[in-house]
């Protein structure tokens, strides 16, 4: 769709000086996505194109955005690596080449934003944000250096982190690009979990084999396997090591679970009191049926879908109901490592990919709803209902569908 078919009077965000006539039209498959804001350009993915692939490919990838998309010459870009602790304080500037120097690692992760499923919090009470349906998740191949190894090569040293309990210290990123809430997207996650190599914190370069597209963070982003999306700043222009956690909007009052008495008159008193969300929760949502689609009664059906956890940890089942929730039974799953049974799997394992499940129903009932729920290594699971907070983040609850079961005309089935 060109951009000339959208009127800039109708921009959404609250900053009239952002631009939107520079955005990425030609790069976006919006017959894959269901577009829920123009500008700045937010869009989820339909579920059923969700499934179609085990690695999400970048047409089929939501896009989350608080402002215009920058457009960067890769060579004209840089990016400042600071430090700024009471002991040590100094600037490195990085450009393309130094990053392309360093060792290159790969990782398939996903990438949720925490307002995914917002809709079903909405349903109970308003909410603040972006209404979402479960289409913001993903799970690309994402490819670049290690965000460590980054610092370490701007000199930071390695023990900075050490002892962690005693000086907790930050990693913020702020990107390049105007925002609508601050003076630019920024936020920070942990220097103790960036510097531990098994969590694969990149400075990603690449997405599915490729260059970055613009919308996605070119031409560097941060990747943070098991962390909700909003960590994973793109366009960056500076990565910060600090002895408190970023300032941003994005982190001190955004992306938080605030106790369900807060409210757009009184949050101000919740924001300080609770934590910036890191790690995703467990999740799984069911991608077929797709909410167009309707079942044939008395016909097998495959019912299919995602599931995946925060911080590592590894889905371990997905159950699935028929009976709203009375019995379960196991979905079978399918895991980076091709379809593999549980015996078979090393818990220890960090693990960042989601699984993709199906299961069976031999014979469509003429009514049914649809319930799953996953657990994983932690023995967490899904809550039964959905518990609302103001920002509307992190709604993990049992996903229910009820499709629409067609019964073939001329049977007296009923
Ligand atoms: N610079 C910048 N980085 C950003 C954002 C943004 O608006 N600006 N959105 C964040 C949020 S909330 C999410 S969920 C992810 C979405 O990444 P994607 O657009 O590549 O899917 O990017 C994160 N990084
Ligand atoms: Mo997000």
């Amino acid at each position: 769709m060109p951009a000339s078919s959208y009127s800039s009077a109708s921009a959404s965000s609250t900053k009239s000086s952002a631009s939107y006539d520079n955005e990425p039209w030609s790069e976006r498959q919006l017959a894959n996505y269901i577009v829920r804001a123009e500008q700045p350009f937010n869009a989820e993915v339909k579920l059923d194109r969700l499934v179609e692939s085990f690695v999400t490919p970048t047409d089929k990838h939501f896009r989350r955005n608080h402002g215009p998309i920058p457009d960067i010459s890769s060579n004209e870009w840089s990016m400042n690596i600071e430090i700024n602790c009471n002991t040590m304080s100094y600037k490195k500037i990085l450009r393309i080449n130094d990053l392309a120097q360093l060792e290159q690692f790969d990782v398939v992760a996903v990438l949720e934003c925490a307002g995914n499923r917002r809709d079903g919090l909405k349903a109970i009470k308003p909410v603040n944000g972006v209404i979402w349906g479960p289409g913001t998740a993903s799970n690309a191949r994402w490819s670049g250096c290690r965000l460590r190894d980054v610092l370490a090569s701007a000199g930071i040293p390695p023990n900075l982190c050490h002892p962690f309990y005693k000086k907790p210290r930050h990693v913020e990123f702020a990107a390049y690009g105007e925002a609508a809430e601050d003076v630019h997207y920024a936020s920070s996650i942990p220097l103790e979990w960036v510097m531990n190599p098994l969590n694969m914190v990149l400075v990603a370069t690449e997405m599915n084999g490729r260059r970055l597209p613009r919308d996605h963070g070119f031409p560097a982003r941060i990747v943070a396997p098991g962390i909700i999306g909003a960590r994973w700043v793109k366009w960056l222009k500076y990565i910060r090591v600090q002895e408190h956690e970023s300032d941003s909007f994005y982190q001190k009052r955004d992306y938080k679970i605030l106790p369900p008495m807060a409210n757009s008159s009184n949050c101000e008193e919740y924001w300080p009191r609770f934590p910036a969300l890191m790690e995703l929760n467990i999740q799984s949502v069911i991608c077929r049926p797709a909410p167009d689609e309707s079942l044939q009664i008395g016909k097998s059906y495959l019912v299919r879908g995602y599931a995946f956890s925060g911080g590592g940890r590894a889905v371990d089942r997905v159950e699935a109901s028929l009976d709203n929730g009375k019995t379960w039974e196991l979905a079978d799953l399918y895991t980076i490592n091709a379809k593999k049974r549980s015996e078979q799997r090393d818990w220890s394992v960090k693990s960042w990919s989601w699984v993709l499940w199906s299961f069976r129903i031999r014979s469509v009932p003429p009514n049914c709803t649809i319930s799953c729920r996953a657990w994983d290594a932690g023995g967490n699971t899904q809550p039964d209902a959905a518990v609302w907070n103001y920002r509307g983040v992190m709604n993990n609850s049992v996903f229910r569908v009820h499709p629409q079961i067609d019964v073939p005309t001329g049977s007296h089935h009923l």
